[in-house]
């Protein structure tokens, strides 16, 4: 693994991050391109309208700069390519398995692993095999995660937010927004009784809140809380490189270690976690379901060979398991990581200095626009986070996604949460020409923000509704 040069927490912090080049300057160079183009106004207009105000419906070649996601669209390395190749696509017994539990060990140190297609594939086992139907029970997670809440509750148990305050305040600087309150943990067990708590889960760089990563003093008490009380720590792993890289750079405790090594810390004192590798792993597809425990591992075979596959390849391709054992180590890289999360904050920053609202501090895969701080005249019940979205496309060929209260609300029970526009970096992608192009289009949305209407939902699908909803303008 390459040693790169370690920076102090206050260097990485106070640096400009336009000057400092050690971190924008890419660890890569390009070998394969893919090319855009930007269709005119009109060509836009009627192409959001055809989307139903929705960007998830967008076609991709009426896209200009696709910040949509950050899931299963990075650039793969040469060495994922060149692993593709080895793909072992026999029916059993794989040895890209072999690879790719070898490569969860190195990096994560669970004992036991179940492929799946993606993360929610990992999160249905995990709910299926831990939450008994007839008795439910109470989740506690630091935030809620759209899927990962729909296969709790799927599977019988209801969803609690024992998250930090500070979280749902876009403009506090808090730097661990995806922190458990403890205090409101002990409280959900005392109420609840440990015994009807299936598992505590923490999500690393809580995405619904901006990408806001947990600190390791606050996951040493989590951890002991749940040891004490006998309960399953579940760790959603999903973007554990970006959540450990904040610890070296911002916890001071811990600036002398190691990104993987911080990394394994974090898994070893969790029982088990569910990972959708389409994102720091740099897959297009790809996650798995990794435990500890003897016996989960023996549910989770018996539950995968049902929704996914053997349980040497789960939902996965051999090619794919190969592409994925060599992402998972490049994730444990600091100089891979420090990158992207410079671009997240290069992005921000610009945005900030334009006095554009956004939520701070700047997370790991992107930046989160505040639609009620940048739009508000428009209600919650007039979609402001859905309307914002649709603008930037017809401004500038952006696609970003609605995180608000089309994503956000939960049954009949009033919305309370943020209205966020969520920019996501696709990693290792974008140049920074492309980044500047994104602030000066959302800083014309900006000046013209008084022109900006709600709208209103026409159609809305019985579950995970963002996804295909439709909306016209009021
Ligand atoms: C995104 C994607 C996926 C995700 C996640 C966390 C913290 C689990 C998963 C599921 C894709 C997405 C999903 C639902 C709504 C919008 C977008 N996040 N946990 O773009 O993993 O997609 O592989 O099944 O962020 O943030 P997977």
């Amino acid at each position: 693994m390459t040693k790169t040069k370690q920076y102090t927490a206050t260097e990485y912090r106070e640096s400009p991050t336009i000057l400092d080049g050690r971190k924008l300057v890419p660890p890569y160079q390009t070998k394969v391109v893919e090319f855009i183009e930007l269709k005119n106004k009109e060509q836009r207009e009627r192409a959001i309208k055809r989307a139903g105000y929705n960007t998830f419906l967008l076609e991709s070649e009426d896209v200009y700069i696709d910040l949509l996601t950050d899931s299963g669209v990075s650039a793969m390395s040469d060495m994922q390519w060149a692993g593709m190749m080895r793909g072992d696509e026999r029916y059993a017994g794989s040895k890209s398995f072999k690879r790719l539990a070898k490569a969860q060990r190195d990096v994560f140190g669970y004992n036991y692993m179940v492929p799946t297609h993606q993360g929610r594939g990992a999160e249905h086992i995990a709910a299926q095999i831990t939450i008994d139907k007839a008795k439910g029970g109470f989740i506690p997670n630091n935030g809620y995660f759209t899927t990962s809440r729909f296969h709790q509750e799927h599977a019988g148990a209801v969803s609690i937010d024992v998250g930090v305050d500070e979280a749902k305040d876009t403009q506090s600087e808090y730097l661990w927004k995806g922190n458990i309150d403890t205090y409101k943990l002990l409280q959900v067990i005392e109420e609840k009784g440990a015994e009807n708590i299936p598992f505590v889960r923490i999500e690393a760089c809580l995405n619904m809140f901006g990408g806001q990563p947990f600190s390791l003093s606050n996951l040493y008490v989590v951890s002991f809380l749940c040891r004490e009380n006998k309960i399953f720590l579940l760790l959603d792993a999903t973007r554990l490189s970006d959540n450990a890289n904040f610890i070296k750079f911002n916890e001071p405790e811990y600036a002398d270690w190691t990104q993987a090594e911080i990394i394994r810390e974090i898994c070893s004192l969790t029982d088990c976690c569910t990972m959708s590798s389409k994102k720091d792993h740099y897959v297009n597809i790809g996650g798995f379901f990794a435990m500890n425990d003897k016996t989960l591992f023996a549910k989770a075979k018996d539950i995968v060979v049902v929704y996914e596959g053997m349980p040497t390849y789960g939902g996965m391709a051999g090619y794919s398991m190969e592409a994925l054992a060599v992402g998972i180590r490049e994730s444990a890289r600091e100089d891979i990581v420090s990158h992207y999360l410079a671009q997240s904050k290069f992005l921000g920053d610009e945005l900030t200095k334009r006095g554009i609202p956004i939520v701070l501090p700047v997370g790991a895969h992107g930046v989160f626009l505040d639609a009620e701080r940048f739009i508000p005249h428009v209600p919650h019940e007039q979609f402001p986070a859905q309307v914002l979205a649709a603008e930037l496309y017809i401004e500038g060929g952006v696609r970003g996604m609605e995180r608000g209260i089309v994503s956000g609300q939960h049954g009949k029970d009033p919305y309370t949460g943020l209205e966020l526009v969520r920019l996501t970096l696709p990693r290792r992608v974008l140049g920074l020409e492309h980044l500047i192009y994104v602030v000066e289009v959302i800083e014309k949305l900006y000046k013209r923000r008084e022109s900006i209407h709600g709208l209103k939902m026409t159609f809305e699908p019985p579950f995970l509704r963002f996804f295909q909803a439709r909306f016209k303008r009021m």
